[in-house]
C-alpha cells in the first residue's frame, strides 16, 4: 500500500474513534434529559475495537457489490463513518439512540445510511451473510438474472457472538452449500458483556471453522509489534505475548504503559536484549506497542485482506482492544461502561479536536484535503447507496382447484403445481424451501417439476438406478427449491435473505418456505428478524394445531397463531377451504411485491401499499369443500380478513366465528342451535391479525379525529343485535379470537386450545379441548337465553 494511503487509513481510524465516542457522549452527557431517563447507552468501547477493522475494510477493500452486517454496538462507527460519507446527517447523530435519531444498531428499515443487514439479536447478522451468499449463487445461476459482479457477503462478528448456537447450524448449512464469497471477521477483543472470554477460543474457532471448510485467517500481531520481534530481545516478548492470559493482558493494557513495563520487566527483562527492547521505549509507545494488535492495524488488516485471492469462506481472527484507544481500554467492566466528562475532555485534548468542532467531519485531521481526497475516491461509496430494486412481477389471478373434499395442505402444493406448469413469469421467480420437511409439507410435486437447486449438476442416483419413487431429487443450478437441514433458524434466516434479493441484488424473487407449524417457534427470532428488515417470503405452517392429531403432543401448534398476530411485517391467514387459499396466495404474492407509502385503506384502515411477509397456518384435515365462490366480495373478505359465511339475521341471538379448520364443526353447531336460536350467523375468519390490526387502527384513527373511521370487523358486526352471544372457536389459543367481544361489547365465549400434549384422533382431541360441534352448542345453551339446544349430534 502506498505510504499516503496508510497515512490517510490512520488519520480516518482516529477520526473514527473521535466521532463515535463523540456520539455516545453526547447522547448521553450533553443531550437535554428528562426526569426519569435511563442512561441512553452506546458501548464506546466495543466501538473502539472496531474502528481498525471498519477503516480498512470500508476505505480500502470493499467494493459496491459487497455487503456487510455490522456487529451491534460498532453502530456508532458505522453512523460516523456514513456521516463524514454525506450519508448521515448531525442531526440523526446528536440524536443517536433517541426518537428518530440514528439507531443503536444498525437498522436496514430505520437508518438512513446504506445499511445492508440489520443487527441486534447477536448470531443472527452473522449467518444471514452466509444466506445472502447463497440467494447471490442462486441468481448467479438464472439466465434470467442480470449478470453482477459477485460480491462478498460479510459480517463483523463479536467474539462472544460465536457463543449462539445458530453460528454452527449455518456453518454446517454452507458447507452442504458449497458456501463461498462470505467473510466473517470476528472482533478478538476476548470480552463480552460480563467479562472475558475463555483462554484458548481461538483454538476451537480454528478447529470447528476449519472443519466445516472455512479459511481462518489469525490477525494476531499488528505491524509495531512483528517489527519489534525482529529486534533483538523481540523473540522474548513475542513469547510473553502468547503466554500471557486473556484477563492480565487486559488489566495490563488498562493500566497502561508504567504497568507494561514493570510486569515485562518483571518477567522477561534479562538486562540484556529484551531490556534493552523496553527502555528504548517510553510508556506512552511502550502502551502503544501493546496495543498494537493485528485488528488494531489497519496496515495489517488490509494487507491479509488483500491477500485473499480466492472464494472460499474466510474467518478472520482479528486480535482487538475492547475500548482501544479510550481510557476504558481493557478493563473487564468496560462493555457499558462511558467515559466521564473529564475522561472526555482529556480524551478530546488527546484527539486534538478544538472546542466547538466536535462535529467538523474533518476537524483535527493535519491534512485534510488529503483526506477527503483519499475519501472521494473510496471505491465501495463509488457508486452511493445501494439499494436496488426489482420491477413488481404481475400475479396470474387465483388458481382455482376443484377438489371435492381436500385439506388446504395438499391445495397449497397443487397451487404451486399449477403455477410450476404454467412456466409464467412469476412461477420463474418463486424459490421455495424447507427444513427437511419438503415432502410433508406437499411440496414434492413442485419439487419434481422445479428441481433442486445446487451450483453443480447432480444426479437423482434412485432415479439412475431404476429405483420407483415419488420424488426426483435432481439437483442442478436451474433448479427452484433449496433444500435445508433441519434447523430452523435457517430456514428464516435464508427467507430473510433471499426476501430481500430485490434490495440487495436488484432481482426480484419470490421465497415460500414451508416448516412444521409448531416449529416456527424454534425459528422465532430468526422469523422477528426477518420482518424487521422489511424480508418479503411467505412462511407456510403445516400442519398445525391439535388437528395433527396422530402427531402427538410434542408437535401441537397452539400459541401459533398469537405470533401469526403480533409479530410485525407479517400478515397472517389461517384458511379453512381451498377457495379462499386461492386468494389468499395469490393476494400474497402481490403483496409481497408491494412497496408503496403508508396511506391507510379506508375499508380496512390496513396499510397495505406498503407490503410485507405473508404466514398461512394451513393444515392436513380433509374438509369438504363448498360450492366455490369467486365473486368480488367473497375475495375481499376472505382478504380482509373475515366474511359471513352464514349472513345473521336481524334478531340474531348466536353468532359463532371461527378461524381455520374447525370450520365444519361452526357449521355444524350453528344446524343444531338453529332451530332453538334465532337468525345465527357464522363468522368465517380468515385472518384474525389483518381483522384486528384494522381495528386497532380505525380506534386510533377515531381517536385523532377521523370520526368516520369503521374497520372490517366493526362493519360486518354493526347489524348485530346487542344480546346476541358471540361463540370463537379456533384450533389454537382462544385468545387470537376472544378480543372480537370487545368490538361491539358483545358476550362473548372463547374456545380454543390451551393445553397441549394428548394424542389422539382428531375429534378426541376436539372433544378433549371442547372445540367440537357439541362444545359450540353447550356454550350457546347455557349463555345464550332461550329453550334448551338438543345437545347430541343429529347423526
Ligand atoms: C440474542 C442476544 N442476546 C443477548 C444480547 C445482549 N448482548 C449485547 S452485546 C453482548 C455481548 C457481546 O459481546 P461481543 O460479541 O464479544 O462484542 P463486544 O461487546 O466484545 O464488542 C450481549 C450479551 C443481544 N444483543 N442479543
Ligand atoms: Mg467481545
Amino acid at each position: 500500500m502506498r505510504q499516503d494511503d496508510l497515512r490517510n487509513l490512520k488519520a480516518l481510524e482516529q477520526k473514527l474513534l473521535w466521532l463515535a465516542c463523540w456520539t455516545v457522549h453526547n447522547a448521553n452527557h450533553l443531550r437535554p434529559k428528562e426526569a426519569g431517563d435511563v442512561k441512553v447507552g452506546g458501548h464506546q468501547a466495543s466501538c473502539a475495537s472496531m474502528v481498525s477493522i471498519m477503516t480498512a475494510l470500508y476505505f480500502h477493500t470493499l467494493r459496491p457489490e459487497d455487503r456487510v452486517a455490522v456487529k451491534p454496538h460498532a453502530s456508532p462507527v458505522f453512523h460516523a463513518m456514513q456521516y463524514l460519507m454525506g450519508n448521515q446527517t448531525r442531526e440523526k447523530l446528536e440524536n443517536f439512540r433517541g426518537f428518530g435519531g440514528a439507531q443503536s444498531y444498525p437498522s436496514r428499515t430505520k437508518d438512513i445510511d446504506d445499511v445492508d443487514f440489520s443487527t441486534g439479536s447477536v448470531g443472527l447478522g452473522v449467518a444471514i451473510t452466509a444466506f445472502a451468499s447463497m440467494t447471490q449463487d442462486y441468481l448467479a445461476a438464472k439466465p434470467w438474472a442480470a449478470t453482477r459482479p459477485r460480491g462478498r457477503m460479510i459480517s463483523l462478528a463479536g467474539d462472544a457472538e460465536l457463543d449462539e448456537g445458530n453460528i454452527y447450524e449455518c456453518l454446517q448449512e454452507g458447507w452442504k452449500h458449497d458456501l463461498r464469497n462470505t467473510w466473517w471477521i470476528i472482533d478478538y477483543n476476548r470480552q463480552s458483556l460480563d467479562g472475558v472470554v475463555r483462554e484458548g477460543l481461538w483454538r476451537r474457532i480454528e478447529a470447528i471453522f476449519g472443519a466445516f471448510g472455512w479459511d481462518v485467517v489469525r490477525l494476531k500481531y499488528g505491524a509495531l509489534q512483528r517489527a519489534a520481534f525482529e529486534e533483538p530481545g523481540g523473540v522474548a516478548l513475542r513469547d510473553w505475548i502468547d503466554r500471557c492470559p486473556n484477563q492480565l493482558y487486559s488489566a495490563l493494557t488498562f493500566q497502561g504503559g508504567a504497568a507494561w513495563r514493570e510486569r515485562l520487566m518483571s518477567e522477561i527483562g534479562d538486562q540484556g536484549p529484551a531490556t534493552a527492547l523496553l527502555d528504548r521505549r517510553s510508556d506512552d509507545e511502550l502502551s502503544v506497542l501493546m496495543n498494537n494488535l493485528g485488528g488494531q492495524c489497519v496496515e495489517t488488516l488490509t494487507r491479509a485482506f488483500d491477500a485473499i485471492d480466492h472464494d472460499r469462506p474466510t474467518a478472520f481472527l482479528a486480535y482487538t482492544i475492547k475500548g482501544w484507544g479510550t481510557p476504558l481500554a481493557g478493563h473487564k467492566d468496560n462493555h457499558s461502561g462511558l467515559m466521564t466528562k473529564a475522561q472526555m475532555a482529556e480524551f478530546q485534548t488527546r484527539m486534538g479536536v478544538a472546542a466547538g468542532d466536535e462535529w467538523e467531519p474533518l476537524a483535527a485531521v493535519e491534512d485534510p484535503a488529503a483526506l477527503r481526497a483519499f475519501l472521494d475516491k473510496a471505491p465501495f461509496f463509488a457508486q452511493g447507496t445501494r439499494r436496488y430494486s426489482s420491477p413488481r412481477i404481475p400475479t396470474p389471478g387465483p388458481v382455482f382447484l376443484d377438489e371435492g373434499v381436500q385439506s388446504t395442505q395438499a391445495g397449497f402444493g397443487k397451487i404451486l403445481d399449477r403455477l410450476a406448469r404454467s412456466k409464467s413469469a412469476l412461477a420463474e421467480r418463486i424459490v421455495t424451501t424447507s427444513p427437511d420437511v419438503t415432502v410433508s409439507t406437499n411440496l414434492g410435486s413442485w419439487v419434481n417439476r422445479q428441481g433442486l437447486f445446487a451450483r453443480d449438476t447432480r444426479s437423482d442416483t434412485f432415479r439412475d438406478e431404476h429405483i420407483p419413487s415419488t420424488q426426483k431429487w435432481q439437483f442442478s443450478p436451474q433448479g427452484q427449491h433449496i433444500e435445508l437441514g433441519i434447523a430452523e433458524t435457517n430456514l428464516f434466516l435464508l427467507l430473510g435473505a433471499a426476501g430481500l434479493s430485490h434490495s440487495l441484488f436488484g432481482e426480484r424473487l419470490l421465497p415460500v418456505g414451508t416448516v412444521y407449524d409448531p416449529f416456527v417457534a424454534r425459528g422465532l427470532d430468526a422469523l422477528n428478524y426477518a420482518c424487521y428488515m422489511d424480508s418479503r417470503f411467505i412462511i407456510v405452517g403445516t400442519p398445525s394445531g391439535v388437528t395433527l392429531a396422530p402427531e402427538g403432543g410434542a408437535h401441537q401448534s397452539v400459541g401459533a397463531p398469537l405470533i401469526g398476530m403480533s409479530q410485525d411485517g407479517l400478515a397472517a391467514f389461517e384458511p379453512a377451504y381451498l377457495d379462499e387459499l386461492s386468494v389468499i396466495m395469490d393476494w400474497a404474492f402481490d403483496y409481497m411485491q408491494r412497496d408503496g407509502e403508508g396511506d391507510r385503506d379506508e375499508r380496512t384502515w390496513l396499510r397495505d401499499e406498503t407490503g410485507g411477509a405473508v404466514y398461512l397456518r394451513l393444515s392436513t384435515r380433509a374438509l369438504e369443500q363448498p360450492m366455490r365462490r369467486d365473486d368480488a366480495a367473497f375475495r375481499q373478505g376472505v382478504i380482509d380478513g373475515a366474511y359471513w359465511l352464514r349472513e345473521p339475521g336481524p334478531n340474531c341471538e348466536v353468532v359463532i366465528a371461527y378461524q381455520g379448520v374447525v370450520a365444519p364443526e361452526a357449521i355444524e353447531a350453528a344446524g343444531r342451535i338453529g332451530g332453538d336460536r334465532r337468525d345465527i350467523g357464522v363468522l368465517a375468519v380468515t385472518s384474525a391479525d389483518r381483522l384486528n390490526a384494522g381495528w386497532e387502527a380505525a380506534i386510533r384513527m377515531r381517536k385523532r379525529g377521523h370520526q368516520s373511521a369503521a374497520s372490517h370487523i366493526e362493519r360486518l358486526m354493526a347489524p348485530l343485535p346487542a344480546h346476541c352471544l358471540l361463540i370463537t372457536v379456533i384450533d389454537g389459543h382462544p385468545a387470537t379470537l376472544s378480543w372480537l367481544g370487545s368490538v361491539k361489547g358483545h358476550r362473548a365465549v372463547p374456545l380454543g386450545v390451551e393445553h397441549f400434549g394428548q394424542t389422539g384422533t382428531v375429534s378426541d382431541l376436539y372433544r378433549h379441548f371442547g372445540i367440537d360441534a357439541d362444545a359450540i352448542v353447550a356454550a350457546a345453551n347455557e349463555l345464550s337465553d332461550g329453550r334448551p339446544i338438543a345437545l347430541r349430534a343429529i347423526s
